[in-house]
């Protein structure tokens, strides 16, 4: 008779992680297991406690891979759930420009702005596209993102939005990391339709994302609702459109003013509401209501000089879990580094390196619906993590420029460097 801390011979275990802490982020604050033990079977975490509480006789079991983590910390593989990451070209020509005095206005005429970027990915081939994105999903690798969130919305044209959407799911085939891919057809207005939006919004809804779902490359449909953007009403039409597919929708809401987008995502049981800067309370309790996720995004925050906080003591009080993402653009946030973005969170939002640490783990899985199989590390979930050189969790977040990532995990292999820098 088996008791309940001997090994059930029936388990293979086909790795096994000691000498280590774990920060579960499961439970109460980080979730922390002082010197734990995880242990996997084909990509999924099938054992996991203090080291003390090992199954007696798990020595005995032939193990593949033992690993001697040597005193390092593991945490859960980190998840950027929010990036413009496909896109050609970047906009320092405008960042140098500015900072020598030159208005936005200079600066449209010009041809700089959003519209510069969406023409340089129109006139990118996907091999380029492609070429010029993976040093910015490299570097987001090694400092163990696990899963990644990729946008389109700087094609504007059916065909140039299914290049960067293909382009998306072709980084998720060639490295060892999970992407999920969003439509923003309703980012910008292209200039075919200039002063006409609601026929572009038509477009969106009646041609483009019907043929993009078609051919498999939508997981969620995202928009910018804004004065700048598009109004609440057009997005609720694309929004209608995505729920008719059956796809779920987030939105990119009160980053410049306060339009009603956190509620009105919220109504669409949306997954996420992003940016929130300009969020006021009516747009909080909606997003309590239907579970959708707080995204906050302090590196646009830092790089366009905003003053206005997002509110995030009304959101912890109202239990709305925060993440925290890169927002990867070359316009606002040109940002590839979680761990930038988390002491950013910290140091301009004041969030708690807890908070910081949840927001790109847990928080973040939620934010992307995936929480049942990634973003902690507990029973069943896929063996996604990262160990850390730190001495405690909150080393992640309060280094600046400073990467003490040692191994990545991905569904339980070791993610080897040669193998992520070896792909063209
Ligand atoms: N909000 C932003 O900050 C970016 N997009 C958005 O919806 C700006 C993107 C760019 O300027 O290229
Ligand atoms: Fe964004």
């Amino acid at each position: 008779m088996l008791t309940d801390t001997s090994l059930d011979t029936s388990l293979i275990w086909d790795g096994l992680w000691l000498n280590l802490h774990i920060a579960t982020m499961e439970g109460t604050g980080y979730g922390e297991l002082l010197d734990g033990a995880i242990a996997t079977c084909n990509g999924k975490i099938t054992w996991l406690g203090l080291r003390a509480d090992l199954p007696t006789g798990w020595e005995k079991q032939s193990i593949k891979q033992v690993h001697d983590c040597r005193g390092a910390w593991m945490t859960p593989g980190l998840i950027d759930c929010h990036t413009h990451i496909v896109h050609a070209g970047n906009r320092s020509n405008e960042f140098e420009a500015r900072l020598n005095g030159a208005n936005y206005e200079d600066i449209a005429r010009a041809g700089g702005g959003i519209i510069s970027t969406v023409l340089a990915t129109r006139a990118a081939s996907e091999e380029e596209l492609l070429l010029q994105s993976l040093p910015r999903v490299r570097s987001l690798l090694a400092e163990g993102v696990t899963t990644l969130e990729i946008k389109s919305g700087y094609g504007l044209t059916l065909a140039a939005e299914s290049s960067m959407l293909r382009v998306a799911r072709r980084i998720g085939e060639l490295l060892p990391v999970t992407v999920k891919t969003t439509f923003l057809g309703a980012h910008a207005l292209p200039p075919e339709y200039a002063g006409q939006p609601d026929a572009y919004v038509d477009a969106i809804c009646n041609e483009m994302l019907p043929s993009l779902v078609a051919q498999g490359l939508v997981d969620a449909v995202d928009g910018f609702c804004e004065n700048i953007g598009f109004s609440p009403a057009q997005i609720e039409r694309v929004f209608k459109a995505a729920e008719r597919l059956n796809l779920p929708v987030k939105l990119h809401a009160e980053q410049l003013s306060d339009q009603g987008g956190a509620a009105l995502v919220s109504r669409f049981n949306g997954l996420s509401a992003d940016h929130l800067e300009y969020l006021s309370g009516s747009g909080i309790a909606p997003m309590a209501e239907h579970g959708t996720v707080a995204v906050l995004l302090p590196g646009a925050f830092y790089f366009l000089r905003e003053t206005r906080l997002p509110p995030v003591q009304a959101l912890r009080e109202a239990n709305v879990p925060i993440a925290i993402a890169t927002d990867c653009n070359p316009g606002t946030s040109p940002m590839t580094s979680p761990l930038l973005a988390m002491n950013l969170a910290c140091t301009l939002f004041r969030l708690t390196p807890q908070e910081a640490l949840a927001g790109v783990t847990i928080n973040a899985a939620k934010a992307l619906g995936m929480a049942s199989s990634i973003g902690s590390l507990s029973l069943g979930k896929r063996a996604d993590f990262v160990l850390w050189d730190i001495d405690r969790p909150a080393d992640l977040a309060y280094a600046m420029g400073f990467n003490p990532c040692r191994a990545t995990f991905f569904a339980g292999t070791l993610r080897d460097r040669q193998s992520v820098l070896s792909v063209q």
